[in-house]
């Protein structure tokens, strides 16, 4: 979509659904996925991808492989065991309910099983055993396949950013992937194999409003991979945004990410980061420079459209000489985004220095089209 993103595709594996699952790995939609569930947005992530074939599982011997549609039957068997809102442990999935269900369907050429529990809106430690389960869905963002794996429906309590990690799960190198919908039906929005080089369990994080469902999908790395995980949903509850930056222009914002929690992923960088979210709306159309020279740390860079959606616009980890970051993004009169000051890994965080600047004025109607934005 926008150009001038040099470092967006550097580190994909690692942020982004990879794309590589085989044939039907047309499904995955193509800006950076970990994303936010903003259905107000234009964002494209959560919308292209509509065939409902990500992630479906089509090595196995399953008949019919072409009948995506078919989660529809398959959700919600034998798990609506909704959790209450407190923040607990709960045994999930063991050794009777649902997960069972799957193992004897899926392996047999069943109706893929998408989700095996049902969290309700719970902050919940979830622990289950992948091994329990049949191996229905192949993850987007890592080339393994064949793992056995369990899908956790998640409803939304309230409006904020919820992460999902498995960091609980050693020895099971996990891989977690969300559909972003009730059932596997709906596009993944975000995926994450390993934290980083060192940790093989998964993390993805993204916003959230109150209702919105998503089915979290908790895989292994590869056939060899299954056993005891932990699911682990934690919340920073609130809006999107953390302040407005407001006109005139250019300007200088300093703030500081030291006690900043990790809410948003950039596709560019590492998963995990601390960071501060700007609402910006342009002032007028045109090309907008926006930086983080001068900051204490190794930053990141990252702009969604909108509030936190999942349509992730730009985003730049380092541009020389140092390692701090720059985007440079068309805007039209009144566009608004959301601006992510984050960190290289969580212990890159501190005082930073935010400038905002417009480049050129221009009619952009003329220029280059934005992808889903009207022209
Ligand atoms: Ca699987
Ligand atoms: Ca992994
Ligand atoms: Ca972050
Ligand atoms: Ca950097």
């Amino acid at each position: 979509m926008l150009g001038l993103c040099p470092a967006c595709t550097d580190d994909d594996s690692t942020a982004d659904g990879g794309r590589t699952s085989d044939s039907t790995g047309s499904a995955v939609a193509s800006s950076g996925s970990t994303a936010g569930l903003d259905g107000t947005s234009s964002g494209g992530a959560g919308t292209t991808a509509s065939t409902g074939a990500t992630g479906r599982d089509t090595t196995g011997p399953e008949p019919g492989t072409s009948t995506m549609t078919s989660s529809t039957g398959s959700s919600g068997t034998g798990s609506s065991s909704s959790g209450d809102a407190s923040a607990s442990t709960t045994e999930a999935s063991g050794d009777s309910g649902s997960s069972s269900d799957d193992s004897s369907s899926g392996d047999t050429g069943g109706d893929p099983v998408c989700v095996d529990q049902d969290l309700g809106g719970a902050l919940v430690t979830v622990l289950g055993d992948t091994s329990l389960a049949a191996d229905d869905w192949d993850p987007p963002c890592s080339p393994g396949q064949g793992a056995p794996d369990v899908g956790h429906l998640f409803t939304a309590p309230v409006d904020g950013f919820f992460a999902f990690d498995t960091l609980g799960s050693a020895p099971l190198d996990t891989v977690v992937y969300l559909f972003g919908g009730a059932d596997c039906s709906a596009a993944v929005i975000g995926c994450n194999d390993d934290v980083s080089l060192a940790i093989a369990q998964s993390r993805v994080s993204l916003y959230m409003q109150q209702g919105d469902p998503v089915v979290v999908m908790v895989d292994g790395f590869d056939a060899t991979q299954a056993g005891a995980y932990a699911l682990d949903i934690d919340a920073v509850l609130g809006p999107c945004t953390s302040a407005d930056l407001v006109a005139p222009l250019p300007s200088t914002t300093v703030g500081d990410t030291t006690g900043a929690q990790d809410k948003l992923p950039p596709s560019c960088a590492a998963v995990q980061g601390r960071d501060v979210v700007f609402r910006f709306v342009a002032p007028a159309a045109g090309f907008y420079r926006i930086d983080t020279f001068g900051s204490s740390f190794d930053t990141v860079l990252h702009a969604r459209s909108g509030q936190c959606s999942l349509h992730e616009i730009a985003c730049n980890d380092d541009t020389a000489p140092g390692l701090q970051s720059e985007l440079l993004i068309p805007l039209m009169l009144g566009e608004e985004i959301s601006i992510v000051v984050d960190g290289f890994g969580l212990d890159e965080a501190g005082a930073f220095t935010l400038h905002i600047e417009m480049l050129e004025e221009q009619r952009l109607t003329r220029g280059p089209a934005r992808a889903g934005q009207p022209g």
